[in-house]
């Protein structure tokens, strides 16, 4: 299993509620792998609680780390978010350094996976949590393409517009700016036209709120993505 030839994953919020009937769905879609994570409201025990069930399907299950008291145990990666864009250094390499003071003996290394996060919707969530500026110009988001690239050496960038669909002129962009480091897509997917024209443009596309809204689109774009890498071979 490497998270290097993911094309479609599913984003699980532990804070949101979902059915047995539509875990079974997501999980069993075809899709790479459930990464669990979200912005607010995040808690060990409902991590915990999904991680169970996500258990018992095969499909990989990663946890992206948005607070050091909700990791646990039992996935197969930990996503660590480094936020690029953010003026404050607490969501840059703050929480990451405490994190290893406090846990820098118990750590694999193998199973942690550095995230570049570059947050576009200035009105997401994790936008204002992280303090992120987000109006930003192509050369600004190219440029921290090639920061997480070639000075940090991250093995993903993660293009994060969350509840908004980004621009695919924007993405295309950095495409052509990547070659080592993981192109990730995040937001808005919520239909299989979506899912086929980022999934063009990035290695990895992330699908999220879809999944609470409308389970049958969400499933969707699992074959989207699948016709898209079929279709480029
Ligand atoms: C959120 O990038 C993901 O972190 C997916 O975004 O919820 O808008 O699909 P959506």
């Amino acid at each position: 299993m490497d998270y290097r030839s993911w094309r479609h994953v599913f984003k699980l919020d532990p804070a949101k509620a979902i059915s047995d009937g539509h875990l079974e769905r997501i999980c069993e879609s075809g899709t790479d792998a459930i990464l669990i994570g979200g912005s607010d409201g995040v808690t060990l025990d409902n991590v915990l609680d999904l991680l169970e069930r996500v258990r018992r399907f095969k499909v990989p299950a990663v946890l992206e780390i948005s607070t050091i008291e909700s990791v646990t145990p039992g996935f197969d990666f930990y996503f660590i978010p480094t936020v690029l864009n953010s003026g404050d250094p607490k969501w840059i390499k703050g929480l990451h350094h405490e994190a290893i003071r406090e846990y820098g003996d118990l750590m694999d290394w193998e199973e942690l996976v550095p995230e570049g996060y570059c947050i576009l919707n200035p009105d997401c969530k994790a936008a204002r949590l992280t303090g992120a500026d987000s109006l930003l110009d192509e050369e600004d988001v190219v440029a921290y393409a090639r920061l997480a690239e070639h000075f940090f050496r991250l093995p993903i960038f993660y293009m994060e517009y969350s509840g908004i669909y980004g621009k695919p002129e924007l993405v295309a962009q950095v495409r052509e700016h990547l070659t080592d480091t993981r192109l990730f897509y995040g937001g808005g997917i919520d239909s299989t036209e979506k899912a086929q024209e980022m999934a063009r443009l990035a290695d990895t596309i992330v699908v999220g709120n879809v999944i609470y809204t409308n389970i049958e689109n969400a499933i969707r774009t699992v074959e989207a993505v699948a016709e898209t890498t079929k279709q480029s071979l």
